[in-house]
This record gives structure tokens, sequence and C-alpha cells, in this order.
């Protein structure tokens, strides 16, 4: 648990009747840190709030402004609403088993909605140079950050650790025309200058990343002192050790914030078609000079995304990779309603929203 790491929470007299607004941190058990400005404090959804949430993903998040009311005999605040979201992170959170992998695609289980942070200018998605850069993963969360509107930032992390962090950049350039990229390294200081640049005062950011990317070590960099937990990726897999495990918002020294991210174990795909395409635009325009509008790519005469593997203009993995989150999308769109309906109707019930 990291909210004791802030210890600068102070006592603080709020004003009963008047409503305030504050910026939300974090979340400990059904509690929500805020922030407005002078320290933290603690509050609870009213009843009312529960009574209104048709979803968990309207319950507070990172990044949110909610407002709130003073409680009598109470150091705690009453949340009775969230201003509106300007955007807002969304991931498909796995919410029972009986999941399973087939022909590349999550299947079974029961799924809902999982909104990571809300308001944010910038999300820096993180892929580390120590020999698990995988473009794949990195074109998911593009998709993720697409379908949130929000400017993505990939930094690629532990160029200390790489001979030839420019070859990755090119690599990773070749898949997202659009997007900066940059190497970085918190250890040499390498490229900080540049995420720097990104942390204007009163701008809101994100860390996203699988586990080990080295998210909690950059944002103790940027802070200058240590404010997360981080732990050396495990010897024996390779991968991060889920080292950090709850979602918080960290106002830096300079006036910018930070929301730290728990590595996503699976990220699974909460996205529409064009968020897609816009991540596989090279296809689509490829798709779009077919001689048949219909064309599968396969054996069809005139083919121009064929002519383009031919040619070494576009990697068959990729198109494969394209197909295979087009599928999870269709199936997705299939499912997504009922299911949706009865777990939130389950939740409501029990009263456990947004449970990480
Ligand atoms: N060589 C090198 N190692 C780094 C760098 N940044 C982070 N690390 C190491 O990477 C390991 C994982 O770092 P964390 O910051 O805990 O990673 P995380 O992304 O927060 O991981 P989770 O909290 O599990 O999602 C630690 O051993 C860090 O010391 C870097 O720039 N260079
Ligand atoms: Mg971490
Ligand atoms: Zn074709």
């Amino acid at each position: 648990m990291t909210i004791e790491n802030n210890n600068n929470q102070t006592t603080m007299k709020h004003d009963q009747r008047t409503s305030s607004v504050a910026q939300v941190i974090g979340r400990l058990g059904d509690r929500y840190l805020l922030d407005a400005g002078e320290g933290e404090f603690r509050g609870f959804v009213t009843g009312r709030f529960r009574n209104q949430a048709l979803e968990a993903g309207q319950y507070p998040v990172p990044g949110d402004l909610a407002r709130y009311e003073a409680c009598e005999q109470m150091d705690e605040v009453r949340i009775t609403a969230l201003e509106p979201r300007r955007n807002r992170i969304v991931r498909k959170m796995p919410v029972s088993g009986g999941r399973k992998m087939h022909d590349g695609l999550i299947t079974g289980g029961t799924t809902q909605e999982q909104v990571l942070a809300a308001n944010v200018d910038t999300a820096f998605i993180l892929a580390g140079l120590d020999g698990n850069y995988s473009l794949p993963r990195l074109e998911r969360y593009l998709v993720m950050i697409r379908h949130a509107q929000v400017p993505p930032v990939i930094l690629l992390t532990k160029a200390d650790c790489c001979d030839d962090p420019s070859s990755y950049i090119e690599r990773t350039s070749a898949v997202t025309t659009d997007v900066p990229i940059h190497a970085v390294s918190a250890y040499t200081g390498q490229g900080m200058d540049i995420v720097r640049g990104y942390l204007e005062p009163g701008r809101v950011v994100v860390f996203l990343g699988s586990s080990g990317v080295g998210k909690s070590t950059l944002l103790n960099t940027l802070y200058g002192r240590e404010v997360q937990t981080v732990r050396t990726i495990s010897e024996k897999t390779g991968k991060g050790r889920h080292t950090t495990t709850n979602r918080q918002l960290f106002r830096l020294p300079g006036g910018a914030a930070v929301i730290d991210t728990p590595g996503i174990r699976e990220l699974q795909l909460w996205v529409e078609e064009e968020d897609l395409d816009r991540v596989f635009s090279d296809i689509v325009d490829l798709a779009a000079q077919c001689r048949f509008n219909d064309c599968t790519h396969g054996s069809e005469p005139g083919c121009a995304v064929r002519a383009a593997i031919r040619e070494g203009r576009l990697s068959e993995p990729r198109l494969e990779r394209y197909r295979t989150e087009q599928r999870e999308v269709e199936h997705l769109h299939m499912r997504q309603t009922a299911y949706l309906r009865k777990v939130n109707r389950k939740n409501k019930e029990e009263g456990t929203y947004g449970a990480e």
C-alpha cells in the first residue's frame, strides 16, 4: 500500500454550507483520497451518488474532480458528484474466471469496463529496452489511448540497458507515425528533460505499461524522492513483480500531476473499430486500394495488402495482429451489453463498485 508514503496529510476544516471541488488522488478501501491544494483528506460517496451511478465507471478515479461537502463531527467529506470528465482511459477488466485464450482471443469469463484515470493531458506508454520490448503490446496500449482521445507519448525506458536505442525508436516509429517516441533512462538521466517538458504546472499525465517497465522509478526520479516502492524484475521469469497495486495520483513539486498505475496483466481491448483503424491506418489505406470492396486480403486478384506484403512494405505479422484485434473487438461488442447489465446489477446490490 502506497498511500502511507504520502504523509503530508493535514487536518482541514471544510466549510459545511458550500460544496467545493477537489482532485481525486486514489482509493483506500471504500474511501477516496482527495486534494484541494492544501494536503490530502478522505471522503466517501453518498448514498445518493451510489443510486445515481449506473455503472462502475462512474465512481471516482485518479484525475477526477469531485464535488464534496463537509460532514458534521467527522474529519471526512461527503462526495456528492463528479465534475464532467474531459476524457477517461478505459480498459476491459476480468471480473470472473473461466477465461480461455482461443485463436489469439480471450473468450469466456465475465468482463467489465474499468476506468483507469480521468482528465488526462498526456498518456505515457512505457516499454522497457531491457529485453521485454513488444511491438504488439505497444500497439494495444495505443489503441486504448486513441479510444480515450488522449495524446500518447511512447517512452522506451532503461535506455542504459540497450546498445542501440535508436534502432528501437525506428522499429516503433514504423507503426506509430504521429506519436512522439523518446528513449529515456531513470538511471543515467537520459531523456528526462524531454519528459519534464510535458509536465507543465496543472497538467495531468498517466504512466501505463507492463509490470517492471519502470513506471514507479520514473515517477520517483521526477518527484526527487521515493514516493512509490520499486522492485527488481524477477530473475526467473524476466518479468515485473506487480509491485504497484493501486492507481494513484502524485502531485509533483513543480505543479504537474502523475498518475502511476499497476502493470496490466491482461490488456483486453475496450474500444471501437475506428480506434483500431487509426493505429493500423497503413493497412486501412492499403485495403482501400484493393480491387474488391470486400477483399479479405487472401488470394483475391488486385489485393493491395498482399502486394505490399510481397514488396516488403507491410509485414505479415502486423496484418495478423490487426485481424486478431478486429476479431476481438467484434467479439467484445457481441457480449458486452448483456454482461455489463448483469455485472452492474450484481455490483450495485453488493456495493462492490470499482474493485481493483
Ligand atoms: N537499468 C535500469 N533499470 C531501471 C530503470 N528504471 C527502472 N529500472 C528498474 O526496473 C525495475 C522495475 O521498476 P519499477 O519502477 O518497479 O517498475 P513498474 O513499472 O513500476 O512496475 P509495477 O509497479 O510492477 O507495474 C526496478 O528494478 C528498477 O530499478 C532504468 O532507467 N534503467
Ligand atoms: Mg510500479
Ligand atoms: Zn486485399
